[in-house]
């Protein structure tokens, strides 16, 4: 259907344009993310609107005890529109699965991998980009990257042996003198259009994001001279590569996949839920993201693509690279028996091997099958999870998306294991802050949910003591 869109003035961002009237003939050709929004969002929010008149009192499940003493658990108590996580068949970002995604996302030419950018306009919209709108946020994200010099001075002021993720984070904190919603929110902005500043700093925010992340890498692990200049004819993961000093083309696509299916795990994970927290107190999305790139750094969560790494390069000094079945098997159950996790394995939701371990696999199978690492992450994939299932504990004893990316990443040079987590980060940003954007626009309030304590418990349940 034709539709007649008369463009308002802009009231954030840095591209305010003046009344035009503009024909569209259907959204597929606008390649304004922004404007694509502007048209879904009154959408959403009259069908929201109607659903909660309709059954906001109808019951969605039952809380225990249980529930509240084992990391909330299988409670649905949040509402995440770009995806859903099944426990069997994996993330379906807006319904589509990775090799789904893998197959309908626009590429670069010459390309295999899905490009982030669609991927992210996907999450934003729910619409499968056409290469045209994913040429646009390629170039719009690059016209943005540009960081305040208090950031570059404060990066290469860092000392080498603080974290790579703890300067991440600082980093992002630091950010936020340069958030449009803040600025806004002091200049008193009317609430219907929070959503808008909060698009403007995302988009923001995604943007720097990979040249922070670069600044890091080269001053930590290179000479640190600088990541130089953001080629706007190139997408997001190239320029990312070309800064973090790699030009390999098959480490470009690799990142491209990488990005992709580490952006979103529906809302509960740690990052996602912990931005989504923080931004409910109307922090701005650097607050917000910075919060959550906290969480991914713990081991439990994002930092466990580094664990994955450190046991591997353990157990082949332990082993002397006598890599036999009886061997590995015999240092799986030394680190369980040491009271240690075998990293990447194992999920809160997941119950069957993550979909991207899977397509890590099939990129590593057809790009460096012979690697021996590669190798010996496949041979784990076949006895750690029989291992795991004999421990009688574990609920899912299958490889999480951790499990593989430090071995493909190894591959193509990249070998400071401490650093991978931040590209866990980069990616984590597409999902966490396209939510954040929703939340705005639907109006979500600050959160908070009710505790209680042992013995009001115990009350309220009728325990005798
Ligand atoms: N190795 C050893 N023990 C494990 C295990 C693993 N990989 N996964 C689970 N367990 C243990 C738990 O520690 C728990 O032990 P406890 O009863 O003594 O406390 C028991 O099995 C039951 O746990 P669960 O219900 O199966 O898992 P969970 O939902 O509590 O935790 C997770 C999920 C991911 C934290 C856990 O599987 C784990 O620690 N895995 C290793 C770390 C990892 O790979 N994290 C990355 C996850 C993906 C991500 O967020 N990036």
């Amino acid at each position: 259907m034709a539709l007649f869109r008369l463009a308002t003035t802009r009231v954030a961002g840095t591209h305010l344009s003046p009344v035009t009237a503009v024909f569209v003939r259907n959204l597929s050709e606008v390649t304004d993310l922004r404007d694509v929004l502007t048209k879904k969002v009154p959408q959403e929010q009259e069908k929201v609107k109607n659903f909660r008149k309709q059954y906001g009192n109808t019951k969605v499940g039952e809380v225990t005890v249980d529930m509240m003493y084992g990391g909330m658990r299988g409670i649905k108590g949040l509402v995440t529109e770009t995806s859903v996580l099944d426990p069997d068949e994996g993330i379906r970002f807006r319904g589509y699965s990775i090799p789904e995604c893998q197959k309908l996302l626009p590429k670069a030419a010459g390309g295999n991998e899905p490009l982030p950018e669609g991927l992210f306009w996907l999450l934003v919209t729910g619409d499968v980009p056409s290469d045209n709108q994913v040429k646009a946020l390629s170039k719009d994200w690059a016209n943005r990257a540009d960081l305040p010099s208090h950031v570059v001075t404060m990066l290469n002021n860092f000392p080498t042996n603080l974290h790579p993720m703890s300067q991440f984070s600082a980093a992002v904190t630091a950010l936020n003198s340069e958030s449009k919603y803040a600025k806004a929110y002091a200049d008193g902005v009317h609430k219907a259009k929070y959503w808008e500043y909060i698009y403007e700093d995302s988009m923001d925010l995604i943007a720097k994001l990979p040249v922070v992340a670069a600044t890091i890498y080269r001053n930590m692990f290179r000479d640190g001279k600088g990541v130089g200049a953001i080629d706007t004819n190139k997408d997001w993961s190239h320029n990312f590569s070309t800064m973090l000093g790699y030009d390999n083309p098959d480490f470009i696509e690799l990142m491209r996949l990488y990005l992709t299916i580490h952006s979103d795990h529906e809302g509960g994970n740690v990052s996602a839920h912990t931005v989504h927290l923080v931004g409910s107190a109307l922090s701005d999305p650097y607050l917000s993201f910075a919060a959550g790139l906290n969480g991914l750094a713990g081991p439990l969560h994002g930092l466990a693509n580094q664990e994955v790494l450190i046991f591997l390069t353990k157990a082949a000094k332990e082993l002397g690279g006598d890599f036999t079945d009886d061997k590995l098997k015999e240092f799986i159950w030394k680190t369980l028996k040491s009271g240690q996790v075998v990293p990447g394995y194992g999920h809160a939701v997941l119950r069957k091997t993550d979909p991207r371990y899977t397509c890590q696999r099939e990129f590593s199978q057809k790009h460096l099958p012979d690697d021996k690492m590669f190798k010996l992450v496949s041979q784990l994939y076949k006895l750690v999870p029989p291992i795991l299932m004999e421990t009688g504990k574990v609920k899912n004893p299958w490889p999480n998306v951790d499990a593989h990316s430090g071995v493909i990443l190894q591959y193509y040079g990249m070998k400071e294991m401490n650093y991978y987590t931040v590209l866990f980060g980069v990616s984590r940003a597409l999902g966490t802050l396209a939510s954040l954007i929703w939340d705005r626009a639907l109006g979500l309030p600050i959160e908070r949910p009710k505790s209680m304590s042992t013995e009001g418990l115990q009350k309220l349940v009728g325990a005798t003591k």
